[in-house]
């Protein structure tokens, strides 16, 4: 989706107050810093086009299938009638309670039992608007596969949806709002940080206990989105895991370029193509404060994450000034970084005193793509063991294969080429379709396979195909 379309989308709504900041009551009585109300962009009709174009749009994008659209009353029903009109779906409109006098239907329109009916919503908290509707829908005979919603508040709704069957596609999600507000001024850092614990900390889907209703269809693997919805999965993973479900990429582009001129023209080129972008800041000959200020704006621009490929192996104290200091202050930068498991937990303590607090994430590398690694066996399965014990902060890992079965965790594998081989200084490489498909990873990280073309973006844009074709694969072959 483009997102220049989605920030102007994300401001307009601020200005109508259909996003406020501040201390509100809500229906279960929790006290929430955040409140959505939707209901008032009636009142703004060019706003309810732009709209309702980009909610048909991100169900396009998705490729969803479907014959009909309902909207969940009150606020997506307009909604979902400019969709109907303007491209000619035809719709069901569902009552809120059925009439006590003529047909006592509870929804209108004609119903071919069969179909499939897509489910339109304003915003997500834990899903049950929606699955209301999909019950209501499923009883006349129609099947639901897929729900799309203007604003999931990442509270646990997609994977509540997804335990019953039912994909959820948002436009916007919280993250991204915040971002947007952000770096448009709308908001301060500390409101910013107040909602995302908020969302961290209320979520509505816990796991099932055991004799619990039984779901109606249990899905062997989540997809990107879904994973992101999951009540453990740690926020940066969730942000994640988002942006690659709506940016359609696994790709993560490794800029091991010397120049930072170089570094910027790469994000700025790449940006729009892949979830994170992988630095080496102390191979730039002329890194500069400056740099790092303008890597963040097209990070926030472009919808990726920056990762800071540091690979902390140092007892706790030194890595927390490593990380926080020295000429390149990474945690003032990158969200993401890693570290080797090797110097036990005190490098997790020493990073996460400084990473936690902002926000941050840490991978830990449990294999190495190089010849001869020793990151191997039981030294992998103590890395597992270690990223369970510190999930607040570690949010998956680098390796060559998936190697934890917790869908919360991201794994991100290097060594990466259309063409496996070597570059003859022990790196080993795999292709998208092996890592994805095969051995299960979630992000491919492209160095050299993209760097050394003679046209970056055309390259960029094969693997990031490739990459999202064996996810999309392994996604069908596991359902
Ligand atoms: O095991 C590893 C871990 C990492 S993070 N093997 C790797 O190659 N990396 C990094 O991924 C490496 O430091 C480099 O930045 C990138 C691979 O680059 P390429 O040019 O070989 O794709």
């Amino acid at each position: 989706m483009d997102g220049a379309s989605l920030d102007s989308l994300i401001l307009e709504l601020h200005s109508i107050q259909a996003v406020k900041f501040g201390t509100f009551q809500l229906k279960s009585g929790l006290i929430s810093p955040i409140y959505f109300d939707l209901r008032i962009i009636v009142s703004y009709p060019a706003l309810m086009n732009q709209t309702a174009d980009l909610l048909h749009k991100c169900a396009a994008e998705a490729g969803v299938q479907f014959d009909c659209v309902c909207g969940v009353p009150y606020t997506a029903l307009p909604l979902a009638t400019i969709i109907c009109s303007t491209n000619k779906y035809p719709m069901l409109l569902r009552r809120k309670e059925a009439k006590d006098y003529g047909t006592k239907r509870l929804i209108e329109g004609t119903i071919h039992p069969g179909e499939r009916c897509l489910i339109l919503e304003d915003v997500v908290t834990s899903g049950s608007s929606v699955l209301e509707t999909a019950v209501v829908l499923e009883k006349e005979g129609l099947k639901i596969t897929d729900a799309v919603v203007l604003l999931d508040r990442e509270q646990g709704g997609s994977a509540k949806l997804a335990e019953n069957g039912i994909t959820l596609h948002s436009v916007i999600s919280v993250s991204r709002l915040l971002d947007v507000l952000l770096q448009a001024g709308r908001i301060d850092m500390a409101t910013s940080q107040n909602v995302e614990r908020f969302v961290r900390e209320n979520n509505t889907c816990r796991p099932k206990q055991n004799g619990s209703s039984v779901p109606k269809k249990r899905c062997k693997e989540l997809g990107y989105g879904s994973r992101a919805g999951l009540p453990d999965t740690h926020p940066l993973a969730a942000r994640l895991l988002k942006i690659m479900e709506e940016k359609k990429s696994n790709l993560c582009v490794s800029a091991d370029v010397t120049s930072s001129e170089e570094l910027l023209e790469l994000a700025l080129m790449l940006g729009p193509v892949i979830c994170v972008l992988k630095t080496h800041v102390d191979i730039l000959q002329d890194f500069t404060a400056d740099v790092a200020g303008k890597l963040k704006e097209l990070a926030i621009k472009h919808n990726f994450l920056i990762f800071e490929d540091r690979k902390f192996a140092d007892i706790g104290n030194t890595v927390k000034h490593q990380y926080e200091g020295g000429l390149y202050r990474i945690s003032s930068w990158a969200h993401i970084i890693n570290a080797h498991a090797l110097p036990g937990p005190g490098v997790l303590q020493g990073l996460g005193a400084v990473g936690k607090p902002l926000g941050h994430g840490c991978l830990l590398i449990a294999q190495m793509s190089s010849q001869g690694s020793l990151a191997t066996g039981d030294y992998t399965q103590a890395v597992v063991k270690m990223a369970e014990d510190h999930s607040d902060f570690v949010f998956g890992f680098i390796s060559g294969s998936k190697i934890s079965e917790n869908p919360g965790l991201v794994h991100m594998t290097p060594g990466v080429q259309m063409e496996t081989g070597g570059d003859g200084l022990g790196q080993q490489y795999s292709s998208p379709e092996e890592v994805i498909f095969s051995k299960g990873s979630d992000v491919i990280i492209v160095g050299r396979g993209i760097l050394a073309s003679s046209d970056r973006l055309r390259a960029a844009g094969e693997y990031r195909k490739a990459g999202w074709e064996a996810y999309l694969k392994r996604l069908s072959q596991a359902s």
